[in-house]
């Protein structure tokens, strides 16, 4: 049997729900039970009554179905750290509300909000302050809640996101310690951005609406707020797959997220909108050879300490306020 057989098979027999994230690679992707983006591999993870969770993401996604399932064993092949949620510990939110406060707002004035691109001690941290978490496909719903509550939105760790949604709300927002006034924003957000969507430019927007004048430009809201300006559309992960397969097949569109979920999209008309090839290299740490070591571990009894994911119960408790929150919205 090859790796790809012995996986299906291991999957029969074994109390065990096979996730992945839409940005795995194509192999790993298409043996998963359940795929999707954050929000839905969160919600759809916690539903299933498995006992084992093998998940095929990046370590924060792994924690959230932790939080809200700690009965559950969660495993994960490659716990691979996404570079956006490493850039945030605990360490740096309390030095960035140190900032804050010196800049004259007291913490009783601030609602933290997480992009789930954090890790679930940061989680916990913002759910402690009565914060809550948001994903790119509810973040709108998500900021005005916390704008009712008439306090500024400390918003962690994605500069762009936070940049975007306020931009698109009408609101001010300000980068904590690149010297913007943060009295004067509605958001205020913390200086963190993901390596990947950073590789979108403006240049490349240029490129492509010359060479294809009636091309259509699809961006995530992690890219630069300027080429999320010149795009014809933003959105999150799921969004943007319903708004590429719903396109004619003769519209050309050029999309700026992920490789190798793009690839995947539709077979014409859809570029990559940039000249690199932008793979998230945590995201395609996980192999074929990991996800059948990792079930193999549950059928040998004999589970790899270091794929097994762990919360401590204070974080678990915190977290999930931040999360339970979200849902609730
Ligand atoms: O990690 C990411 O870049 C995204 C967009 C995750 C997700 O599925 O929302
Ligand atoms: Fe993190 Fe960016 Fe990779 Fe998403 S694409 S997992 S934000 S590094």
């Amino acid at each position: 049997m090859n790796l790809k057989e012995e996986i299906i098979k291991l999957k029969e027999e074994l109390d065990v729900t096979l996730v992945a994230h839409f940005y795995q690679r194509d192999e790993v992707f298409e043996l998963a039970d359940i795929t999707g983006d954050s929000l839905e591999l969160a919600k759809r993870a916690k539903a299933t009554d498995s006992k084992f969770i093998v998940f095929c993401g990046v370590g924060f996604m792994g924690e959230s179905v932790k939080v809200m399932s700690p009965e559950k064993t969660v495993l994960m092949p490659k716990i691979a750290c996404c570079a956006m949620a490493r850039m945030i510990d605990e360490g740096y939110y309390e030095e960035n509300l140190v900032k804050i406060n010196e800049a004259g707002i007291s913490n009783d004035d601030i609602l933290p909000i997480t992009y789930i691109n954090s890790s679930a001690a940061v989680k916990a941290r913002v759910g402690k302050m009565g914060g809550m978490v948001c994903t790119s496909s509810n973040a709108y719903k998500i900021i005005e809640k916390g704008l009712k509550s008439g306090k500024k939105i400390f918003f962690v760790p994605d500069r762009c996101l936070g940049q975007n949604f306020a931009k698109s709300l009408n609101l001010k927002s300000a980068i904590v310690g690149d010297g913007s006034d943060l009295k004067e924003a509605d958001i205020i957000c913390y200086n963190g951005f993901c390596s990947v969507h950073q590789q979108f430019t403006v240049e490349d927007i240029e490129f492509y609406r010359e060479k294809y004048p009636d091309i259509l430009i699809a961006v995530h809201p992690e890219c630069d707020p300027k080429v999320c300006d010149a795009s014809d559309f933003v959105g999150s992960t799921s969004q943007l797959i319903t708004y590429i397969k719903e396109l004619p097949e003769d519209q050309k569109v050029a999309v700026g997220t992920e490789f190798n979920m793009v690839n995947r999209l539709r077979t014409k008309n859809t570029y990559i909108l940039s000249s690199t090839k932008p793979e998230c290299p945590t995201m395609n740490e996980t192999t074929l050879q990991d996800v059948y070591n990792t079930l193999k571990s549950i059928k040998d009894d004999n589970i790899i300490k270091e794929t097994e994911i762990v919360v401590s119960e204070e974080n678990i408790k915190y977290a999930r306020l931040a999360l339970e929150r979200m849902f609730e919205v």
